[in-house]
């Protein structure tokens, strides 16, 4: 499914990977993708390009679930690719979602899971931003805009847990 992207999230003009794979917008970058008034923060995000002759790229980020109750991050969207999962075990999809605990945090780090952004359109290059968004029971959807940082070079280093 292919959803609707803002030009516009969070205050940050970010880019969105249409069908055709042109970027739309300016692309500042971003450490933060939320504030911590959310009940969701997600930080630390990036996206390592398909490595060729590979078409997938692999969304890594830190999800902070704030508030008193668990949360289940239950799908994944992203419009620079055909397919979008969630891969926390490794390559098989997570059909019931992943929970987050109260309090507690699900953190995607190279070799301990990442979103998958399968049949991606167009060159993701440095300098970049995907937009994917989060959808949670609780929370709802979570938009979060990722730098595509390629392999080799400095990733974004994820804030604290918010207190
Ligand atoms: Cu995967």
């Amino acid at each position: 499914m292919r959803l609707p992207w803002p030009a516009v999230t969070g205050g940050v003009v970010v880019a969105a990977l249409g069908a055709s794979g042109l970027i739309r917008g300016a692309v500042p970058q971003s450490a933060a993708s939320s504030t911590p008034t959310d009940p969701i923060v997600v930080t630390g995000a990036f996206v390592r390009p398909p490595l060729p002759p590979s078409k997938n790229a692999a969304a890594y980020f830190t999800v902070y679930n704030t508030t008193d109750r668990a949360d289940r991050l239950i799908s994944v969207e992203s419009g620079a690719g055909t397919d979008t999962v969630l891969h926390t075990s490794g390559m098989t999809a997570d059909a019931n979602g992943v929970v987050i605990p109260a309090h507690g945090r699900l953190s995607l780090t190279v070799g301990r899971g990442h979103v998958m952004i399968e049949g991606v359109t167009g060159i993701l290059k440095a300098g970049q931003q995907v937009n994917i968004e989060l959808d949670f029971v609780n929370a709802g959807a979570v938009e979060v805009t990722a730098p595509v940082v390629p392999l080799g070079a400095t990733t974004p280093t994820p804030s604290g847990a918010p207190s």
